[in-house]
């Protein structure tokens, strides 16, 4: 049983479709909560287009922390991803920056899937939308375990000014197309 913070992200075509293909492609029965939707200022040094962004938390009694990320891949296929610039614009990005196998949070430094994420402590778009999920949310940095509260509020302001709640919801919808309570 895993359970894992997925940060997603998108600057090319339809953003938010983007972000809502995530939330539905991995169903309600693995999605236990979905930020709100941030607009946010390209982080990374490349000049593109703003981003959205968005953390879910997932769950699965069968996957381990790999499948996030194999999923996460499938779903940018699907969304039609070209790699070409390093942090440059994508029609969709799936990043796992935590996950925990039951209890224990996993280390990993396999370059494919290093965890936790290795820059998620430097960018305010991940920060911001994961502390609206989770308040209490913990995240070790340098081998130090520190609230995410306080790595937020050692940003420079200028990376927190960057981001910006939207009014989208990228709620989990029935089959009839409601949204789950
Ligand atoms: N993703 C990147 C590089 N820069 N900037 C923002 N604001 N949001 C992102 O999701 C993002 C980025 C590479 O994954
Ligand atoms: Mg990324
Ligand atoms: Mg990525």
């Amino acid at each position: 049983m895993t359970r894992a913070v997925l940060s997603i992200g998108s600057n090319l075509g339809d953003r938010l479709a983007h972000l809502r293909s995530v939330v539905d492609g991995l169903g309600e029965y693995r999605v236990r909560a979905v930020s709100p939707v941030y607009r946010t200022a390209p982080w990374g040094g490349v000049d593109q287009a703003d981003f959205l962004n968005a953390i879910v938390l997932v769950e699965d009694p069968e996957f381990d922390c790999m499948d996030w990320l194999r999923a996460g891949q499938r779903l940018e296929q699907a969304a039609e991803r070209v790699r070409t610039v390093r942090w440059g614009a994508r029609t969709l990005d799936v990043d796992v920056v935590w996950c925990a196998e039951g209890d224990r949070p996993v280390r990993s430094a396999d370059p494919e899937l290093t965890l936790p994420h290795p820059q998620a402590h430097n960018r305010a778009f991940v920060l911001v939308p994961w502390l609206e999920v989770d308040p209490a949310a913990e995240l070790e940095v340098g081998g130090v375990l520190r609230p995410v509260r306080e790595l937020l509020e050692q940003l420079e302001p200028a990376e927190r000014d960057g981001v910006h709640r939207t009014d989208h919801i990228l709620a989990v919808t029935t089959s009839k197309g409601e949204p789950c309570s």
